[in-house]
């Protein structure tokens, strides 16, 4: 019988190994164990380690936070059937309680998944500090983790991957992400910031204020009623600025802002059919822009939490893409009143823009003089310099990120997969581009971005103002082993995608536009013995996988060997 590896590698009975070195001591030299990488630091006289430091002790000061009120009243349900709705903006006297309940606690470090390993579990993150931020406030916030995720098993796919239970974000598995041009509701992606408001549709009403003529609040038959507001139908692609991240974090991990965020893949992407009114026409309603407006900004219902402060979602668009009616308030999607997950009963849908600023469970509409300031706005969705490293960068240094730049991405092969063919390898993808640009071209190479093919065009979607494209091609590929395949787009204003994950790096990790990359192991039956050798193993009963094991028959026979030997040149030559 076989020694067991575990047996072999136990020291014999008695015998102590001499280490004096940490276990782990090789992982973390080789760099695969970042997270516990002590620092070097060479900026004194001598070089000085700074080893991983303890997280200060959990403290909480019961009696200080009880003296703060009662969780009940103070974080109320802001209106009857309006579930999970606090309003935070309104009132800076409840915004200091909270600030200060959130202050006179500590909370335990988040898991380091970006430098260690991701968990082998769906949902992939739990959440667990926005778990305990909303516990930690109580009142009507107290159930919204739970009822959050029920609201997320009632209406989302079951074969979605849910990469952070709370905050909800989840995304299509790579093979149902292109499987429809026009994504189902069931299988869109969600993000959220916070829990998913509850909201009774005739109790809804959304208010119009700040800078506009004459302030006015609108129930849903206001705005439904198609004597004043025409009915606007438009496909959107959403896309979330963090689509891809995955291709950033598994480089090199570096977040700007050190919330876990889900570490999103190819699916953070999808296309749906929007049923609304153009908010310039509502606007229009209350007597039009005063005094300098020149912003829109949009207030979600759910709680979101930053640096210890509890807030509402706010984001903001310029009046020049509302003016160009490039702005939705939107009930429907694909047909059916918006899922409780996507909003219902109205969100913002931006053409065009990162799904950002298409706010969620709209709940006002304030005109302002410049962007907002909320940190939505004004401090996440950034777009850094490659060289503003985290302990450099300041809000300012970034974009705020509005339209996507050009992008495109395989959905199948996986990346690491071992593909038989006959000579191509089916590919099938998306590529999509923001601003109202749209795919024009999708070009897909097997060498890693030496030659290009490209998609004819009736491999692609039909082309649409504010969509993506899917697109499926048979990419040539003679060679077997390793290939890398490379898909990239090119849109109507002929952007292309940057070659390489690092030629486009930001620190915040958004916006990997990068030509998507994916390794795959060709094996090229078109080739006469590689289709016998494949056959050999079915006949011999043997398996083909994985890659790294050895064969289990013999590959040649001698007599074959000597006979190549007799009529070819020897291994060594005399003269
Ligand atoms: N109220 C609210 N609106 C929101 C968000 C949110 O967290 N709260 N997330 C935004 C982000 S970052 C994205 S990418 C899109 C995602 O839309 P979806 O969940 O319907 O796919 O919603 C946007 N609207
Ligand atoms: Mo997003």
């Amino acid at each position: 019988m076989a020694v067991g590896k575990s047996e072999f590698i136990r020291p014999l009975p008695g015998v102590e190994l001499p280490v004096n070195n940490r276990p782990d001591e090789w992982k973390i030299e080789q760099g695969l164990s970042g997270a516990k990488l002590p620092i070097l630091d060479q900026s004194g006289p001598e070089p000085r380690i700074i080893e991983p430091q303890a997280w200060p002790e959990i403290v909480k000061d019961e009696a200080a936070i009880k003296a703060v009120g009662d969780p009940e009243e103070l974080f109320q349900r802001e209106l009857v059937g309006w579930q999970g709705y606090v309003e935070w903006e309104a009132y800076p006297e409840k915004k200091a309680a909270a600030h200060k309940i959130l202050t006179l606690q500590t909370f335990p470090p988040n898991p380091e998944f970006q430098m260690g390993p991701i968990p082998e579990t769906n949902p992939v993150l739990p959440g667990t500090h926005w778990k305990m931020w909303h516990h930690a406030l109580g009142g009507e916030l107290m159930s919204v983790p739970e009822d959050s995720w029920k609201t997320v098993l009632r209406e989302k796919h079951p074969e979605m991957l849910h990469l952070l239970q709370f905050p909800y974000n989840g995304e299509p598995p790579k093979r149902l992400v292109t499987d429809k041009a026009i994504t189902p509701n069931s299988l869109h992606f969600v993000r959220n910031h916070g829990g998913i408001p509850l909201i009774d549709k005739d109790q809804w009403s959304m208010t119009l204020d700040g800078l506009v003529a004459n302030p006015r609040t609108f129930n849903l038959a206001d705005l439904m009623d198609e004597s004043k507001y025409p009915r606007v139908k438009k496909l959107v692609t959403m896309q979330c600025s963090g689509t891809r991240r995955i291709e950033q974090i598994s480089l090199y991990a570096g977040q700007g802002d050190e919330v876990p965020q889900a570490p999103w893949a190819e699916g953070a992407i999808g296309t749906a059919e929007y049923t609304g009114i153009s908010l310039k026409k509502v606007i229009k309603a209350c007597g039009g822009l005063i005094n300098g407006a020149k912003h829109l900004e949009f207030y979600g219902a759910e709680t979101y939490f930053k640096d210890n402060e509890a807030m509402n979602y706010l984001v903001s668009v310029p009046w020049s893409k509302v003016k160009a009616n490039e702005v939705l308030l939107a009930w429907e999607m694909n047909g059916e009143p918006l899922p409780a997950i996507h909003g219902f009963p109205l969100r913002v849908v931006v053409l065009g823009y990162i799904g950002a600023r298409s706010v969620k469970w709209l709940y006002r509409v304030k005109a302002i003089e410049g962007p907002s300031l909320a940190p939505v706005q004004s401090k996440e969705y950034l777009y850094f310099n490659q060289q503003i490293g985290k302990y450099n960068q300041k809000p300012t240094d970034g974009i705020q990120i509005q339209e996507m730049p050009v992008s495109s991405a395989i959905m199948s092969p996986w990346t690491k997969q071992v593909v038989i063919h006959n000579g191509s390898i089916q590919c099938k993808g998306w590529a999509y581009s923001g601003g109202g640009r749209w795919p024009e071209r999708i070009e897909l190479s097997a060498d890693g971005g030496f030659s290009w093919y490209a998609v004819p065009n009736e491999n692609m979607s039909p082309k649409h103002k504010w969509t993506w494209r899917t697109w499926t091609y048979d990419l040539p590929c003679d060679v077997e082993g390793w290939v890398e395949i490379v898909c990239r787009c090119w849109d109507n204003s002929l952007n292309t995608q940057p070659l390489t994950v690092r030629a486009a790096w930001n620190w915040g990790l958004h916006v990997t536009s990068s030509a998507h990359r994916i390794s795959v192991y060709s094996v090229n039956k078109s080739r006469e013995r590689t289709r016998e050798k494949l056959q050999r193993f079915v006949d011999e009963k043997s398996p083909i996988a994985p890659l790294t094991w050895p064969e289990e028959f013999r590959t040649q026979s001698w007599e074959e060997y000597k006979a190549f030997w007799k009529t070819n040149d020897p291994r060594d030559v005399d003269d």
